[in-house]
């Protein structure tokens, strides 16, 4: 009796699931919105205690939160070959910034709009070679600067454009769907942002936000890097030791300004630009410079100014996606387009006393993933399931109700968005970084499993900045060490699960066909 009723929820809540997904719009609209570097740890709705984001936590609570989006190669030109291919880095071409990405390649915006949509990218590209498989694009050259930015557009044309990137971003795909859109065609709006990057440069909005807030700073500030692979020290990404007075930290001086590296920064703001500048930082530096800070307390004023410049970024990105949800609800379009917010990768906000991204430790490996499907996917949902920016394409294309080639090497979202608990989800997923160079972090690849990774360090670059193979390896227990800070890999009691996940590992190696280091 009890089982016939089981049975009859199943049949009754499938077929209510099937409705649902029959009411939805058969080719949805699809509005991604994309920035660079954002930590989920700074996003309200996955609980951060540092800032808060109302327009991206409206998206998780009218939609669904991942809790465990990790990319496959934590790093920015990487991951987004990534997304527009569905395939690893090894299959796409593109393993490392500064590599060329082969826009002849199928990618999901050009399936997208052979089918029909209508596609634009506006923002951060930084794949080299010209955006393929857009309507209409305008991006950023390279990393692209903060302030009165260049951007390329089609036909090798180039223009300047005053004010501040993120807005001017948020601006350009407002105009694309003012006066740009087809209203007889679906669309695929990608809105890529460069804010968080790198070298944090605020908004004139939010020079002032935080400024009299003391931010707790994170359990592993002054991580010594003892009990883990001997190569995790040798990197180059500490608070501490590698930050640049001038530009991470906004100390410069006079005599800095007009000179070359600060090509990005200070010698495009417009006078009255550099005057809100010198106001919001004037007061604080000169304080620094009196207090003669040393040691640990210099590290702490070092994350103070870095955490909050790092999220006055973001709030101008949450600012601008508000201008674009009430922009759908204004004008009709809000039932029939899904939202999807998320990053290129995670980032350290002092956690292993860092900044910057490019390890499989979990701060850098996540990412944000929040995405709003109306009629699809329950308001205030969320998934803990291992997905990854290796899904986006796949899901993309199964939403739009398009075929995706056979070779493509995600698993489509939709199911988990529907909330179905599919059996066959994975359990385990494949990372691997490649770069050697700017912050000297090894290349390495391994498994990520819910409570475990095993890692493989395999090549660093020597004192003479040459590449030599090492072989070094880490065993993660984030049930147990939640933190990442001891490995377990010469642990006795672990034997056997080191065995397993390495089987398990040579087994993903051959499944995505990673025939080299
Ligand atoms: C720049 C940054 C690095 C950063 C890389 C890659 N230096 O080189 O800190 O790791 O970009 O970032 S900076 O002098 O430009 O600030 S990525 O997001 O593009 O991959
Ligand atoms: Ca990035």
């Amino acid at each position: 009796m009890l089982s016939r009723c089981v049975i009859c929820l199943l049949v009754l809540s499938s077929a209510i699931g099937s409705c649902r997904v029959a009411e939805a719009d058969e080719h949805p609209n699809i509005l991604f919105v994309f920035s660079d570097d954002h930590a989920f740890q700074a996003v309200s709705a996955y609980g951060s205690v540092i800032n808060s984001t109302p327009h991206i936590d409206r998206i998780a609570n009218e939609g669904m939160r991942f809790d465990r989006c990790v990319v496959t190669n934590s790093i920015c030109g990487p991951s987004r070959a990534v997304i527009l291919t569905g395939k690893y880095s090894h299959l796409n071409g593109f393993r490392q910034n500064g590599d060329n990405f082969d826009g002849a390649q199928t990618t999901f915006p050009k399936l997208l709009r052979a089918a029909g949509y209508q596609t634009a990218i506006y923002g951060k590209w930084h794949l080299r070679s010209t955006p393929t498989g857009f309507d209409d694009w305008m991006v950023l050259p390279g990393q692209g600067a903060y302030y009165n930015p260049d951007f390329l557009l089609p036909g090798d044309g180039k223009t300047k454009i005053e004010g501040y990137t993120t807005d001017i971003i948020t601006d350009s795909a407002l105009t694309w769907l003012q006066e740009k859109r087809d209203a007889d065609k679906p669309f695929m709006l990608m809105v890529q942002h460069k804010a968080p990057h790198r070298e944090w440069l605020p908004g004139p909005d939010h020079l002032d936000t935080f400024k009299d807030r003391e931010m707790p700073e994170p359990e592993t500030l002054f991580d010594d890097y003892a009990n883990r692979a001997p190569v995790l020290a040798e990197q180059t990404m500490t608070i501490d030791r590698h930050m640049r007075d001038g530009w991470d930290l906004k100390l410069w001086r006079e005599s800095d300004i007009g000179t070359k590296p600060y090509e990005r920064f200070f010698n495009r703001f417009t006078d009255e630009q550099r005057q809100r500048w010198d106001e919001a930082y004037r007061q604080e530096n000169e304080a620094f410079i009196a207090a003669n800070l040393k040691g640990k307390d210099l590290v702490r004023w070092k994350y103070q100014r870095y955490i909050k410049d790092y999220l006055r970024c973001i709030q101008s990105v949450d600012d601008g996606i508000g201008r674009l949800l009430d922009y759908l609800d204004e004008n009709g379009l809000a039932d029939n387009t899904i939202v999807i917010y998320s990053s290129d990768q995670g980032f350290y906000l002092g956690e292993h006393g860092w900044y910057d991204k490019r390890w499989i430790l979990e701060e850098s490996l996540r990412t944000p993933l929040v995405v709003r499907w109306p009629g699809v996917t329950d308001a205030g949902s969320s998934s803990d399931r291992i997905v990854s920016n290796l899904d986006f394409a796949q899901t993309f294309l199964e939403a739009a109700g398009v075929d995706a080639p056979d070779d493509v090497q995600g698993q489509s979202l939709v199911p988990l968005l529907r909330g179905e608990q599919p059996v066959d989800w994975r359990d385990e997923f494949y990372y691997h970084y490649y770069e050697l160079g700017t912050h000297n972090v090894a290349a390495h690849y391994g498994i990520v499993t819910d409570q475990y990774k095993l890692v493989h360090y395999y090549r660093r670059l020597n004192e003479e900045r040459q590449p030599v193979d090492i072989d070094q390896w880490d065993l993660l227990d984030r049930e147990k060490d939640p933190l990442e800070m001891t490995s377990y890999i010469d642990d006795p009691a672990y034997s056997n699960v080191r065995e397993e996940l390495q089987q398990r590992l040579k087994a993903l190696r051959g499944r995505f066909g990673v025939v080299e280091e």
